[in-house]
């Protein structure tokens, strides 16, 4: 197999951006319990994001959520970000939470309602430029509850239009990429169901419009190292939100519910050249921490990627290669599986040391008395968006 020495290298190139909804408040239809601490501001937001890069040196960008994080001044907001060691990151249109997006916003039937939810879109690309961001993000909540409700086939062709006018907008440098989800909270048909209907509208658009792939999207028991792998050969993986779910779009910390799934995923983007600073594959995590502390949470979250990135990188290439190409089929599964059955936590515990980081980022957090600060400092803290 191959050595951990070996792939330091790769490790210490890795970057996770943290949602800054991650860090308020959030919870069920059921209710949205509180965590003492939680930040009443964007920029307590971005203090905590700080926190977790300084414990883990793996999450050096935030991505924001327009509007629950707006602000009037974004060029001050960078500065902010930049005093705490950090840029900012994807921004997040959202057009889910206003009346008028009853029927649907990018795809709506009425032009009035389509060029609100364009000129929103336009605005996160003004926030962009102030911010520095590189990647508009796009997640509808847009489709129907029963049959018959709308017209499928016109909201696509709505969707395009609608789709072409903002991709017009962004910069040579920016990217637009879209995301998919089969349901929720639309329960009949949703306008940006899978990757393949992803796929086919940034298609339409050009080469700086992709796919996000968000982990918690699809039904159970779907094959989503597959998808990553087919992206990848397409060149329209754009971006993943990382979470893990046991039942529906659950948003618990990646790689809890199942950490082979992820070992698999991150294989696959390996193999597919998405992995390293010249990929085009950009790493997110999109989580809720309903009931436990957030900030430890989102340490653990990318704590578990890195575990599940250097295992990936331990599997032995060549050795692999050679099996399936002699049709070794349990040898094959067995080089795989010797990967991932590596237990890397003591190697990174050593190599972090020799970064000046702490071996062990959830004890050191714990004992670095933040918690107890912030609970004592912020009253009243913000829910994540929803409610807000
Ligand atoms: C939709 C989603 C999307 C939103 C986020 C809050 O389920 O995954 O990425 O922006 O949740
Ligand atoms: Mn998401
Ligand atoms: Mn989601």
């Amino acid at each position: 197999m191959t050595s951990f020495d070996s792939i330091t290298a790769q490790l210490a190139a890795q970057a996770i951006e943290l949602p800054s909804w991650a860090f308020g408040n959030s919870g069920t239809r059921f209710k949205v319990f509180s965590t003492p601490g939680t930040p009443r501001t964007i920029q307590e937001k971005i203090a905590d994001a700080a926190t977790v890069h300084r414990h883990t040196g793996l999450a050096p960008t935030v991505a924001l959520h327009i509007p629950w994080d707006k602000v009037d001044d974004y060029a001050a907001l960078r500065d902010f970000a930049g005093d705490h060691g950090l840029a900012l990151g994807t921004v997040n249109s959202n057009t889910f939470q206003d009346d008028a997006y009853k029927f649907g916003s990018l795809t709506h039937t009425d032009a009035a309602v389509r060029q609100k939810a364009i000129d929103h879109h336009f605005d996160c690309i003004d926030i962009m430029h102030a911010t520095g961001s590189r990647d508009l993000k796009i997640w509808l909540a847009d489709g129907t509850n029963y049959p018959g409700q709308g017209d499928i086939r016109g909201r696509q062709d709505r969707l395009a239009d609608s789709l072409a006018a903002i991709y017009e907008r962004i910069g040579a440098e920016q990217r637009l990429v879209l995301e998919y989800k089969f349901f929720e909270p639309a329960f009949y048909h949703t306008d940006v169901p899978d990757w393949g209907t992803s796929y086919a509208q940034v298609s339409a658009l050009g080469d700086r419009a992709l796919v996000c792939l968000d982990t918690g999207h699809h039904a159970p028991g779907t094959n989503i190292e597959f998808i990553v792998a087919q992206l990848l050969r397409l060149g329209k993986l754009g971006s993943f939100d990382f979470n893990s779910r046991f039942y529906a779009d659950d948003d618990l910390i990646v790689g809890a519910a199942d950490p082979f799934q992820l070992f698999r995923i991150l294989y696959e983007v390996i193999r597919g050249a998405g992995f390293g600073p010249d990929s085009p594959v950009a790493f997110m995590l999109d989580q809720c921490h309903n009931v436990e502390d957030k900030i430890p949470g989102q340490i653990r979250s990318v704590l578990n990627v890195q575990e599940m990135t250097a295992r990936a990188l331990l599997v032995d290439g060549t050795a692999l290669r050679a099996a399936q190409d002699a049709g070794d089929v349990l040898g094959a599964n067995g080089i795989l599986m010797d990967a991932f059955y590596t237990d890397v936590r003591g190697d990174l515990a050593a190599w972090r040391e020799t970064r000046g980081l702490p071996a062990d980022p959830m004890a050191a957090y714990a004992a670095s008395g933040y918690q107890a600060q912030i609970a004592a400092d912020r009253a009243g803290g913000q829910q994540a968006g929803w409610g807000a």
